[in-house]
């Protein structure tokens, strides 16, 4: 992959809200940890259902990842393929292996879709005493998965021996997750901090702010 042509999708712009934290980022990062160089090929916001994308990504979403023309979806297989290639993400010995992939479905297939829910009920439900129903119900899933991702890391920088791909997802989810809830978890904000203050999440981020920034004012006057 090293040599390989790699172009990632993003989109051009996105609500002040998502900014800083679309998918792409995780693959921008994961790339810059390898030290794998990339192009960017944006997407204009709204067109991620047209039927040139959706050649590319059936299911109408970014990121994408094109190695060489293979084109590759779903950032947790993008970031396990990325990570195949390169000991910065993942060693190599089959045991530690095991456990990073391990965490890797815990961070997309455990602790993601409760916080994804939690998100959706903040931004997208317009019925507010709905939402308000259901967010303890919802929160208490999230943070019955917190209290053990605090319990396993204990006072360990990363989630499984030294830095690895397991980190970069674990990280991105607790981005998303509610402030209130990290409030009690000094463990957890300060796992987020370390991992945020990498150069490579850092440059991956301010990748993703760029187009943001640039296209603002014609997203702006169109709403
Ligand atoms: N499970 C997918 C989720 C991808 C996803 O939700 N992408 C969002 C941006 S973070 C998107 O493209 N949303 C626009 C849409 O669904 O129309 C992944 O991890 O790649």
């Amino acid at each position: 992959m090293k040599d390989s042509k790699l172009i990632v999708t993003a989109f051009d712009w996105v609500p002040g809200f998502a900014q800083g934290y679309v998918r792409d980022l995780r693959v921008r990062w994961a790339l810059g940890e390898a030290g794998f160089s990339y192009d960017v090929e944006v997407i204009p916001q709204g067109k991620q259902k047209t039927p040139a994308h959706l050649k590319r990504q059936p299911l109408g979403q970014i990121p994408t990842l094109d190695i060489d023309g293979r084109i590759m979806v779903e950032s947790g297989a993008i970031l396990w393929r990325i990570a195949e290639t390169s000991t910065a993400l993942l060693p190599d010995d089959a045991a530690t292996r095991d456990r990073v992939l391990s965490w890797v479905f815990a961070a997309l297939n455990t602790l993601e879709p409760p916080v994804g829910m939690l998100a959706t009920l903040e931004l997208f439900v317009n019925d507010k005493d709905a939402a308000a129903r259901l967010r303890p119900k919802i929160a208490a899933m999230v943070t019955g998965v917190l209290g053990r991702l605090v319990a396993t890391l204990g006072e360990g920088p990363h989630i499984v021996g030294n830095f690895s791909v397991a980190d970069i997802l674990l990280t991105t989810v607790l981005l998303d997750v509610p402030d209130d809830l990290l409030t009690d978890r000094p463990s957890l904000r300060a796992y987020v901090d370390r991992h945020t203050g990498r150069p490579a999440f850092q440059k991956a981020l301010a990748g993703q702010m760029k187009p943001f920034a640039e296209n603002a004012a014609k997203y702006e006057r169109a709403s």
